[in-house]
């Protein structure tokens, strides 16, 4: 046993580096610029949110953190979870919260408990899966490459399937690429599998703000980094002192959009893309947008999907949500 776990590829080699180029022609050369926040997680990107998720004013990852600690029992016990697939398994530490909570619930038989992992990233698929092999060595743990967005025709077979997208990763999708993905997630499942998510809510903008514009400038060292993956991929040359971090709460679409504003009038240069991009003084590129979400909403959306609630937990304040979902 070399490895420990299943590996399974869906994606061609230079899936990375042709989407990311897709995505830097068509972002920089919009009228209003944006970049999908896919980029922002390099080696250093992923550093810096990890940084993040401790910051005083970063309250999501702690939040589910405690929802999770506290329900993960009740949770794996009303979706009958025995294979437990993930979306984007980042550094799953919270993972570990549903298989303790799994294994607990199957005490005489841990044998048939089951761990997937779903990601585009191979570094990320290997770290966290040896990790959990190593701590949990009777799980059977798989790692799929794969695309979550709209790749989820490859979710393996397997008894008490439980999908858990944790983290409000879905409140990066905007409202059309969510109904995309939640009609694709539903049509990947079959009856008596679950669908667990985790999505961050609606609140204060004195509270929701600093949380993407921290006093220590860790979310804007976050922000910035994106152009330093495009000056090591592409072969660009961002200064990325040339731009201010943004955090702003859109109360109409109800999202935090993120940007990078010109300080002056820049001009750079995409070698790879063979792409010259002017931006004005003040000028801004989208690079995230961080929905939140209402009971409601969600409901109505997850509804339209094809999916029933089972579900609703919250922390005590109300900030961020675990909900489950039968088909
Ligand atoms: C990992 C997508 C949930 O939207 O809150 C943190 C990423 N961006 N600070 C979020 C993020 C800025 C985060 N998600």
């Amino acid at each position: 046993m070399t490895f420990g776990f299943a590996y399974t590829d869906h994606l061609p080699a230079d899936f990375a580096d042709r989407s990311l180029r897709e995505d830097v022609l068509t972002g920089l050369t919009a009228t209003r610029k944006w970049l999908p926040p896919k980029w922002f997680y390099d080696k250093v990107g992923s550093e810096l949110f990890e940084d993040i998720t401790r910051l005083p004013e970063y309250y999501p990852t702690r939040t589910e953190r405690a929802i999770l600690t506290a329900h993960a029992g009740r949770i794996v016990e009303l979706a009958g979870a025995r294979t437990l697939i993930e979306l984007g398994s980042g550094s799953s530490d919270k993972t570990r919260l549903l298989l303790d909570a799994m294994q607990t619930a199957a005490d005489g038989d841990p044998d048939g408990l089951g761990y997937v992992a779903l990601d585009v990233s191979e570094d990320a698929l290997r770290q966290a899966c040896a990790g959990l092999v190593a701590q949990y060595p009777r799980l059977r743990v798989a790692a799929v490459r794969a695309d979550f967005t709209h790749q989820l025709d490859v979710l393996p077979p397997g008894a008490g399937r439980t999908v858990a997208f944790l983290g409000s990763t879905i409140g990066n999708l905007d409202p059309a690429e969510r109904a995309a993905f939640l009609a694709a997630l539903r049509a990947g499942l079959r009856p008596g599998d679950h669908f667990l998510l985790g999505a961050d809510l609606v609140k204060p903008a004195e509270v929701l703000v600093p949380a993407y514009d921290d006093a220590a400038g860790v979310t804007a060292a976050f922000n910035r980094n994106v152009l330093a993956v495009l000056n090591h991929r592409l072969g660009a040359d961002f200064d990325p002192a040339d731009f201010d971090h943004q955090a702003v709460w859109d109360a109409t679409a109800e999202w935090i959009e993120m940007r990078l504003r010109a300080r002056r009038p820049v001009a750079v240069r995409v070698d790879d893309l063979d792409l010259d991009v002017r931006f004005d003084a003040g000028e801004d590129i989208r690079t995230e947008i961080s929905t939140k979400f209402r009971r409601d909403r969600l409901t109505v959306e997850l509804t339209d999907a094809g999916f029933t609630p089972q579900g609703w937990w919250t922390d005590e304040q109300g900030w961020f949500s675990l909900s489950l979902w039968g088909v």
